[in-house]
């Protein structure tokens, strides 16, 4: 995930289909006074201007941005980081995330050049420090212990901990240093993928259902990537196994400010549920004259019934979610359009505030887990991110 909004050149993160309107010099003064630190000006000025075209803007919608740095990979083979094609930003070629390969159905999956000497994507690893096959999560006590400075190495979402008993578990690694704050949105993000995802899958070795190691590290300074998110392995049936997720150490202060921390964290565990990378091998995806569209029966369903406005206008409703086709390599292909979707948690473009679809769970039942979606009724309501904090 990033956040676009560049000292040096602020209308890199907008859009493409804003930059569209704007001409060379309007986006010379844009810049100008997003060096000068005038971002209220800033955004006044862009609205008025997009105004003019009938544009709605919405400001929030550059908050921070979505990377996502594992995409393309083909089965079996290594691959090359989506983000070096990113064009014109600061993170191309730096991969720091064990992002590359994707073999699939096993082994480790780290590729060569990656930096993160503690990812523990082995699933044969003896050292293992949990073994969810043989704790149902149910007794006395919680499953997860934390150290006597509050601080988890590991933690299994699911198991009643946080109040949330299922059989869809998350298993956390955090490598490196964390402070209580910031794994409790880490948990929070966890427990909320075990609400949603109802079903158990098969074990990948010792991994029931999904490892994802955590970590902060540098990246490339404030804003830019904030954080990413990348598959280690992926299973035979196209559901991965196991993954990464890294925020950028000068980013994530900002985010527990904002209190998007868990926002931003339950997005990449998505990616690396296989949210948007995966949909091409799953055969999700399809082109619909000329556009990309989510092809999965649920979400489709869900989609139309969950956006009347946008899809009732839409002639081509019927045969898929539109996805994202802006932003580029990390962007594009593998998040909702954020055009249509705006606030939703898995558009490209995360905003000050974010809620989760019926359309996204729907997503995931379409890729093969068993969720709370129910097609008989698609508008049931969806717990959030914050109902769990109360709860
Ligand atoms: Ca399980
Ligand atoms: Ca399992
Ligand atoms: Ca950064
Ligand atoms: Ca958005
Ligand atoms: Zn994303």
């Amino acid at each position: 995930m990033r956040n676009r909004v560049f000292p040096a050149a602020w209308t890199d993160g907008l859009p493409d289909d804003v930059l569209d309107v704007l001409t060379d010099r309007q986006e010379r003064k844009l810049d100008r006074w997003a060096e000068q630190g005038k971002h209220d000006k800033l955004l006044k000025k862009i609205e008025k201007m997009l105004d003019k075209h009938g544009i709605d803007f919405d400001p929030d919608d550059l908050d921070s941005t979505e990377f996502f740095s594992a995409r393309g990979g083909k089965k079996g083979g290594g691959t090359t980081d989506g983000g070096t094609t990113d064009g014109g930003t600061t993170d191309g070629g730096t991969t720091t995330d064990g992002a590359s390969a994707k073999g699939k159905g096993g082994g480790k999956g780290n590729g060569g050049g990656t930096t993160d000497p503690t990812d523990p994507t082995d699933p044969t690893d003896p050292t293992d420090p949990t073994d969810p096959g043989t704790d149902p999560g149910t007794g006395d006590g919680p499953y997860n212990t934390a150290g006597a400075d509050g601080l988890y190495d590991v933690y299994v979402s699911g198991k009643g901990d946080l109040g949330v008993t299922g059989d869809f578990n998350v298993e956390l690694i955090f490598n490196g240093t964390w402070t209580v704050e910031q794994q409790s949105a880490m948990l929070l993000a966890a427990e909320m993928i075990s609400t949603l995802v109802t079903g158990d899958i098969a074990d990948y070795s010792v991994i029931d259902d999904v490892r994802i190691t955590l970590s902060i590290g540098s990246i490339d300074g404030s804003y830019g990537t904030i954080a990413r998110a990348a598959l280690s392995g992926v299973r035979a049936n196209d559901l991965p196994w196991a993954g990464t997720v890294r925020f950028d150490s000068a980013d994530i202060a900002r985010l527990m400010t904002d209190g998007t921390a868990d926002d931003v964290a339950f997005h990449e565990m998505m990616h690396v549920l296989g949210f948007g990378p995966q949909w091409d091998d799953l055969g999700l995806l399809s082109t619909v004259n000329g556009e990309t569209r989510f092809n999965g029966a649920n979400a489709t369903l869900a989609w139309q019934a969950e956006y009347p406005g946008p899809s009732g206008v839409d002639p081509y409703a019927g045969q898929g979610v539109p996805v994202e086709m802006d932003g580029g390599a990390g962007t594009a292909g593998v998040h909702w359009d954020e055009m249509l979707f705006r606030k939703e948690i898995m558009t490209g473009y995360v905003n000050a505030d974010n809620y989760i679809s019926a359309t996204t769970v729907a997503a995931l039942e379409d890729m093969g887990y068993d969720t709370i979606f129910d097609a008989a009724d698609p508008l049931a309501p969806i717990p959030q991110l914050d109902d769990l904090l109360v709860a």
